[in-house]
Formats: C-alpha cells, structure tokens, sequence
C-alpha cells in the first residue's frame, strides 16, 4: 500500500469538524469484489448494458430477464463482505457527531460494516416488492421458470430499488439534501457522479461553502469543483485518512 500523507489544513479542519456528509457510490464496493455500475459486465450479463436493464420500461418488457438479473447480483451480492473503506466510515462515523452516510448503493455493505446513519437512496437489492401494490415480500420462488407473484394481489414481484425514471425514497432524498446544505464538510467518495438527484448534493454542499473532498479511482466531472481530490481506491485511502486524522 502507499503510504500516503494528507495536508495539514486537512487534516486539522476533519479534527473539529462537526458536520459531515459523505456520498458513496459503487466504487466502495469495488474492493468487496462487486462490480462497479458501469464497469462492463461479466458471463451471462456481457452484452447487456446495466443502463438498458435497470429501469420500468426494460422490466414492463422483459420482466423475466430484469428479474433474473437481480437474482444473479442478490447472490453475489450475499458472498461479500466491506472491505477497509467501509470500515473507515464506521470509524469516521464514530468520531465526528453529526455524520451521515448518503449511500446510492443497494448492497447493504455499508449498514452490514457498521454504519447506523445511513440513507440508502436508490434502495437495497435484498428486499422485493410488488410492482403493482408495493407490498413486501418476505420470501419468493427463485427457481421458478416465472417472475414470482405477490401473494396479495397477484402483481410480479420486483426488486424494491430505484429504477431511472422513478422518483427516490422521499425521506431519504429529503434528508440527504438538508445534510449536504448544513455539512462543513462533504464527501464523495467512488461515484462516477452522472445519475441525478445523488451527484448534485455535492455541488449543493459546495456552493453552500462546505469543503468538498472527493476520493476516486479516476477524475469525474466534480473533480475541478472539490477542495481535495485524492486518486486511488477508497479501501486504501480512507484508513490512511482515519489513521492521520484521529490516530496520532
Ligand atoms: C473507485 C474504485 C475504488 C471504481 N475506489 N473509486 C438528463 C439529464 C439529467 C438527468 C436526467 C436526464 N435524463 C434522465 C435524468 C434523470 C436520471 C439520470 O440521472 N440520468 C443520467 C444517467 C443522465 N435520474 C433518474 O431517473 C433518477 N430519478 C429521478 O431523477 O426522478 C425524478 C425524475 C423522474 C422522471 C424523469 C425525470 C426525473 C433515478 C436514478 C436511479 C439510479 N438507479 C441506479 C440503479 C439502481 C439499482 C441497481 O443497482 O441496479 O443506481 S443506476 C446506477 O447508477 C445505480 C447507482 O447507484 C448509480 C450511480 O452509479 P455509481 O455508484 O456512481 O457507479 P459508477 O459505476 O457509475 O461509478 C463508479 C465510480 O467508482 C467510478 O467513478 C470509478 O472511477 C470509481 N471507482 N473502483 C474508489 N476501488
Ligand atoms: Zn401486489
């Protein structure tokens, strides 16, 4: 690992700060061993864009083949485990008293890690609902040769996450946005920043004058906007950042 050093500035302002929002997207998973949204995808799934899959259009006209592709990431979804990146929000979340973790992931790491404050915005891929009557189901036919139905009303059952096109968890968006408006401090962190309403929060928190810090494997568009950008992967960077902040 390299052994990196952050500025004094940094360092000193994450000391005092009292309000801190982070953003994460499928990058913080990447070292779990699930596959970024938008990197190509593998075995059955090659030649299929993820952008042409998740949404209510691709599922009105092929809900078996939507369906079947989140059972294949709900199982690999269910080996992994965090990895350090996730366990440094665990550790930031314990130091700094108002910390909120704004997560656009639906695999559950970041809550399976440690994190209690967190807003899951575009939902959680272990739980299923009905796509008619949003009932939850408890438990559903994987192997059938169909998509399951809800036993309530017969409608197909369907992942409960957020589709382009349908609107984010009220609550969730709502209170995402009020912590990038009053955060000292905002990160971003393994988000290629392109879906909105998630990527606009950090441009909120800076134009409301918080300190923007983003960690990313590549530059994104919010990389001229951030205070500090730190290039490489957030399961090396972030407990090098834990360590130089609180560790000394
Ligand atoms: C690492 C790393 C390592 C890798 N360490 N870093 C035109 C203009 C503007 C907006 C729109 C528009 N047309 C339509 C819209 C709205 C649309 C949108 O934003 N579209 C854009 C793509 C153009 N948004 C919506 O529809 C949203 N709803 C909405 O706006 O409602 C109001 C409305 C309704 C109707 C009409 C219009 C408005 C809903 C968005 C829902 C997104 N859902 C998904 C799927 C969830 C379920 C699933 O997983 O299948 O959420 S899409 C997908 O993208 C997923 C992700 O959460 C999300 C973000 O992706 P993320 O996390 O950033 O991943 P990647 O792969 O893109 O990036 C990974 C990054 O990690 C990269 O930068 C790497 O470099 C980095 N990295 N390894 C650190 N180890
Ligand atoms: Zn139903």
């Amino acid at each position: 690992m390299r052994n990196l050093t952050f500025p004094h500035e940094l360092v000193s302002l994450l000391k005092r700060t009292s309000k801190l929002a982070a953003l994460t997207g499928a990058g913080v998973s990447q070292e779990s061993g699930l596959r970024t949204f938008r990197d190509a995808q593998d075995g059955l799934w090659k030649q299929y864009k993820p952008e042409d899959l998740a949404s209510p259009e691709a599922f009105a006209r092929d809900p078996k083949l939507i369906w079947d592709w989140y059972a294949w990431r709900r199982e690999a979804v269910k080996g992994v485990r965090p990895n350090p990146g996730h366990y440094a929000l665990v550790e930031i979340e314990k130091r700094i008293p108002e910390f909120i973790l704004i997560t656009q992931n639906v695999d559950g790491l970041h809550r399976m890690a440690g994190n209690k404050n967190v807003l899951e915005l575009h939902g959680n891929i272990q739980r299923v609902r009905c796509s008619d009557c949003d009932t939850f189901a408890e438990t559903w036919d994987e192997g059938n040769e169909e998509v399951p139905k809800c036993e309530e009303c017969g409608g197909l059952l369907r992942p409960d996450v957020v589709w382009f096109g349908e609107t984010l968890p009220r609550n969730q968006l709502e209170a995402s946005v009020e912590a990038a408006r009053i955060c000292d401090v905002f990160f971003s962190i393994g988000t290629s920043g392109v879906v909105q309403p998630a990527s606009s929060l950090a441009h909120a928190a800076h134009n409301q004058g918080a300190v923007v810090v983003e960690i990313n494997a590549e530059q994104t568009t919010l990389t001229p906007k951030t205070d500090y950008f730190f290039q490489g992967k957030s399961g090396e960077i972030l407990p090098e950042l834990v360590k130089a902040v609180w560790d000394h």
